[in-house]
């Protein structure tokens, strides 16, 4: 007999319907989890379109004021896929009331509010995570078995990049529906905390503590109409940002980020570089990974491609059969399996808020390094 964790689900944007997916999908190809997701509840402001949202996924129920939504015994799990400047205030309460949280990235808008977040969930003994998915698409999974087995040897270098163009164009106006991701009270930055978060995410989980960073951002359109005044105000958010840094383990990081990067959609690379290996990954070719070993004969060295579809491969066994591939949404499942699971067992589901917060005071000690023009020590101890 499962037993069921009953899902409340706040914000109805692009994330609360790849969350959406993630719990419809779970238990077809996780079949084995003792806990199984429900659909109970779902809520967001506007009631036409909660409503709507609700019927079309199939949540039992809708609230149009979170709090109501917290407040309901028929509760287990509260997801929060709204704006950042949310997270803080929703997640508090949610702990407060018992309730086990799923956070969207990133945590909150600064260290001071993530911590608040931290001190909530430690004091309310809750379950958590935050959905930094990109660690679960399979071939990142993959590269952390490998960075872990310890085959790149040494490593030198982390490099990676997270570039779009949707921002250009200088009539986009600022905050409000669909464009908060600009206005930086409700992002609490740009490029920093929506992009290179995940960078930083996956950097420290397959490479360690990043220690200290120097970075440069910059703003190109200046000002810009603001949905929710009516007014042209200054834009506050960095539309691309650049840093180096280093990890605790030796290494040099070389990250970059930009919405005026002009064809590219969402193009999220990383490569590592090790004194034995090397691997690289890219998100529009997401079931690939790159290996290139020095040790292999030199008359076949070279970098071989890895078509991360075999079965034996994190995640791959639920899918398919070998070498017909899966996409960005699987990685939202992966998480929801993987939170199941960590009820199952009481081990914590990575990144946890605690992992998210290492994150958040690197994203900040990028954005005070580059409006100081100093280098700026992050305060990440371990990762
Ligand atoms: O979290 C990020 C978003 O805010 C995503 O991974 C990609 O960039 C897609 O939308 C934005």
């Amino acid at each position: 007999m499962k037993k069921n964790l009953r899902i409340g689900l706040i914000g109805t944007g692009f994330m609360g319907r790849t969350h959406s997916n993630g719990y419809s999908q779970v238990a077809h190809f996780f079949p084995e989890l003792e806990y199984r997701p429900v659909l109970q509840a779902v809520c967001s402001r506007n009631e036409a379109s909660v409503k709507a949202f609700a019927e079309q996924w199939g949540y039992a129920a809708y609230e149009t004021d979170w709090r109501a939504l917290i407040a309901r015994d028929d509760i287990d799990a509260v997801d929060i896929c709204t704006p950042n400047d949310t997270h803080a205030e929703i997640a508090i309460a949610a702990a407060e009331a018992g309730k086990m949280i799923l956070c969207e990235k990133p945590l909150a808008r600064t260290v001071a509010e993530g911590q608040q977040m931290v001190d909530a969930i430690n004091k309310a003994g809750v379950a958590n995570t935050v959905w930094y998915n990109y660690r679960r698409i399979p071939a990142v999974s993959l590269a952390k078995q490998i960075v872990a087995s310890g085959k790149l040897g040494k490593i030198f270098h982390y490099r990676a990049n997270f570039l779009q163009d949707w921002t250009i164009n200088a009539d986009l106006p600022q905050g409000g529906a669909g464009l908060w991701r600009m206005d930086v009270a409700a992002a609490g930055s740009g490029v920093t905390g929506d992009l290179l978060a995940h960078c930083i995410d996956t950097a420290m989980w397959l490479n360690g503590a990043i220690v200290d960073v120097s970075a440069m951002t910059e703003t190109f359109v200046k000002e810009r109409m603001h949905q929710l005044t009516g007014k042209v105000e200054p834009v506050g958010i960095d539309d691309a940002c650049i840093f180096h840094c280093h990890f605790a383990n030796g290494s040099l990081g070389l990250f970059e980020s930009t919405r005026y990067a002009r064809g590219h959609k969402a193009l999220y690379t990383f490569e590592i570089n090790g004194e034995h290996a090397s691997i690289r990954w890219d998100l529009h070719d997401l079931n690939r990974l790159e290996y290139f070993d020095h040790r292999d004969e030199s008359i076949v060295r070279g970098w071989r491609s890895i078509h991360v579809t075999d079965g034996d491969q994190p995640y791959m066994g639920k899918w398919w059969v070998p070498g017909l591939g899966i996409g960005y949404e699987h990685s939202f499942i992966h998480q929801v399996a993987d939170f199941l699971k960590s009820i199952e067992t009481g081990a914590p589901c990575h990144p946890t808020f605690q992992d998210a917060l290492e994150t958040q005071k690197v994203c900040e000690a990028v954005i005070d390094s580059a409006n100081a023009r100093s280098w700026k020590d992050t305060g990440v101890e371990s990762f």
